[in-house]
């Protein structure tokens, strides 16, 4: 199935529709018949791009997902698979390569390169990334790191889109697929623009971008919310507190056994016991909205139940599980690994391996794995 320029709001790919104001798509009756020419958007992306204001989608299905990832496929002959450097482990599901036709060239994009702490080496970061893709067994043509805010690593990729008819931009929500769509229409002379926002779920349907004067498209698609990504767990007016917008720096702490970090109140983490040594030594690397606290691990309870307004996120009006109710598990991190938590950030282990335990939301996904910013 193809749109036809003008059936689909431009904004968030949904049909434009008279109907129902509080529903994407909505341009109120006759509205595009005065206006001929003009590049509207429907109610709910002008709200966003304008005033910030959210219409969190409804009802959207794996299911619904994977139909509309399909059409945008079946429309490429080339798949740009986009991750969030911040967020790996919330971005990336190797079951991905199921959807996208065996023969079809896969170009693997790191974005938010700038982002990443000063210290981390690009060279080290796309073998980190090759190392988790080789692991998928999938051949890929090419890793590139990007940043779709200050357009490095851009010359290289537009050299392999405008080789290409058809290039779909697929991946999780909030990778930045829009905002990549964006800079590779800057210059193309494209007036649609795909709407960009904080809130995961801005994209709703494929929305084919034209470079004018050429016979070339650029299909931005909707994102899947990966499974047990704890920032899609809290509210909507929290999201911007889960992506960063500096670069995140690395805080150090020292914990002794029975000491925690706490991430907001969103995610605690105590030292159990260490291989060596009587302290060990964390990297913290979270967004700057997610406050960072040290306590004792028996003063947890009483804070979370008055952080309030210090410790966030999330803010009054998240519902989410009470404390008592979290999954509480202990991991075993050796030296040098991480321990990455899914929409959140990571901690990386220095000095000396240790016991954590790691108290979450329920069904909120971690993993250890290889440090993604090696030790200097
Ligand atoms: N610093 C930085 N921020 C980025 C970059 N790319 C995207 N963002 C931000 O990440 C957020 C999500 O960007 P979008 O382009 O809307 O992401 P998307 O993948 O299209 O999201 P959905 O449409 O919800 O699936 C926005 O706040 C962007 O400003 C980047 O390279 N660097
Ligand atoms: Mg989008
Ligand atoms: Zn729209
Ligand atoms: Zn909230």
């Amino acid at each position: 199935m193809t749109h036809k320029v003008g059936e689909i709001c431009p904004g968030c790919g949904v049909p434009f529709q008279e109907t129902r104001p509080d529903q994407p798509g909505y341009l109120p009756p006759g509205v595009r018949e005065s206006r001929p020419g003009e590049e509207l958007i429907c109610r709910s992306c002008y709200r966003l791009a304008h005033y910030g204001e959210f219409l969190p989608r409804e009802n959207w299905s794996d299911e619904e997902y994977h139909q509309v990832l399909k059409e945008a496929l079946s429309l490429a002959d080339l798949a740009l698979v986009i991750i969030d450097l911040l967020d790996f482990e919330g971005s990336w599901w190797p079951a991905i390569w199921d959807e996208i036709p065996a023969e079809m060239p896969v170009v693997f994009i790191g974005n938010k390169v700038d982002l990443l702490p000063k210290v981390a080496q690009p060279e080290e970061i796309r073998d980190w990334l090759a190392g988790q893709v080789k692991r998928t067994g999938r051949k890929i043509q090419k890793i590139i790191l990007t940043s779709a805010k200050t357009g490095e690593g851009f010359e290289e990729l537009e050299k392999i889109v405008a080789a290409s008819g058809s290039t779909a931009v697929i991946g999780a929500t909030n990778t930045g697929k829009s905002s990549l769509v964006h800079r590779l229409m800057a210059g193309t002379g494209s007036r649609r623009a795909p709407v960009v926002s904080a809130f995961p779920g801005t994209t709703l349907g494929v929305i084919p971008v034209q470079v004018r004067g050429e016979n070339r498209t650029l299909l931005d698609t909707p994102g899947l919310i990966p499974p047990g990504r704890l920032s899609d767990y809290y509210c909507s007016q929290c999201a911007s507190r889960f992506i960063p917008d500096k670069p995140i720096t690395s805080l150090l702490y020292e914990l002794k056994p029975g000491q925690s970090l706490l991430f907001g109140a969103v995610a605690a983490l105590t030292l159990e016991e260490m291989a060596q040594g009587e302290r060990a030594v964390l990297l913290c690397y979270a967004p700057g909205g997610v406050k960072i606290h040290r306590t004792n691990s028996r003063r947890i309870p009483e804070i979370f139940e008055h952080a309030g307004d210090w410790l966030v996120p999330p803010c009054r009006e998240c519902s989410v599980p009470e404390y008592a109710n979290w999954d509480r598990v202990s991991v075993e991190v050796p030296e040098g690994q991480d321990l990455a938590i899914s929409g959140l950030g990571w901690i990386s282990l220095r000095k000396t391996g240790a016991r954590l335990k790691l108290e979450l939301l329920p069904g909120t996904r971690f993993r250890t794995r290889p440090a993604l910013i090696g030790p200097r």
